[in-house]
């Protein structure tokens, strides 16, 4: 295995019930260390880009607009295999269908306010980790 960086988001809806320390706990107790992060609103424009996968989608307006209702906490997080072990971490998208133990079994609402993005595949989490964050801002 090699150590691999992911990007996560802790979502306006996390943010809002004061659970950033809980879920960076998380993290930290799996062995995914932050090597960057910031809190931030995003705006229409970051929402719209960060999403645009899932333009076509009919649940993209809402989804646009849940992740600028509010501050988000973005991070670069480095770990052994950290891309697919954060997915797990995070659990289904669905919290209804998610392990337990896992932040959005613990933590979510809904499949909408779903607490945590992660990253899916080594090209999405290069391009996300670029979409917020410059090299220098990267401390290992
Ligand atoms: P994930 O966040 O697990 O990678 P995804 O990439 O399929 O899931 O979807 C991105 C986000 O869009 C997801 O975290 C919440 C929202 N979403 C997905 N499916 C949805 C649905 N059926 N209804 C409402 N929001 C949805
Ligand atoms: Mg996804």
């Amino acid at each position: 295995m090699a150590i691999e960086r992911t990007f996560s988001i802790i979502k306006p809806d996390a943010v809002r019930r004061n659970l950033i320390g809980n879920i960076l706990a998380v993290f930290e107790k799996n062995g995914l260390r932050p090597v960057a992060l910031k809190k931030i609103k995003m705006t229409r424009a970051q929402a719209e880009g960060f999403y645009a996968v899932h333009k076509e989608r009919p649940f993209y307006g809402e989804l646009v607009e849940s992740m600028m209702s509010g501050p988000v906490v973005v991070q670069v997080l480095e770990g052994e295999n950290a891309i697919l072990k954060n997915r797990e971490v995070m659990g289904a998208t669905n919290p209804a269908n998610a392990a337990e133990g896992t932040i959005r079994k613990l933590y979510a609402v809904s499949v909408g306010e779903n607490s945590v993005h992660g990253s899916d595949a080594p090209e999405t989490a290069k391009e996300e980790i670029k979409f917020f964050f410059t090299d220098d801002e990267i401390v290992g």
